[in-house]
């Protein structure tokens, strides 16, 4: 009888465990970081995800070569707010972006040069 009862306790207290584990993932705010660096690893600029109420983005131009860089989230084709730019000054620029949880969003990063490209990552909120 008492075997039984620590055998049911035990399974009850993974179950709990793996509760609050999940619980825990979820509460936990994760800033997704995107860097762009060119050719010869020169770090142009970034761009982070805030992941807080309300999710919001940071564009950081980290190289004064006169081109601006310019940050922005999609969701399929639809951008999510406003596209973000920054150029070689102080500080960085930041935006708010209207995220769902359970959504998956592309931060896309582009270096405002001619024929540059740009660099991308997914997020799940
Ligand atoms: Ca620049």
């Amino acid at each position: 009888m008492l075997a039984k009862f620590a055998k049911r306790a035990t399974i009850v207290f993974a179950a709990m465990a793996a509760l609050i584990i999940a619980a825990s993932g979820q509460a936990q705010a994760a800033d997704a970081y995107l860097y762009y660096y060119d050719l010869d690893h020169t770090r142009l600029g970034y761009m982070v995800h805030l992941d807080a109420e309300p999710d919001k983005i940071k564009v950081c131009d980290t190289y004064a070569d006169g081109y601006t860089v310019s940050g922005s989230i999609w969701e399929g084709r639809t951008q999510i707010g406003s596209t973000v730019r920054d150029g070689s000054d102080a500080g960085c620029n930041y935006g708010t972006v209207p995220l769902e949880s359970g959504h998956t969003y592309e931060m896309v990063l582009c270096w405002e040069a001619p024929r540059a490209e740009c660099r991308s990552r997914t997020i799940t909120e």
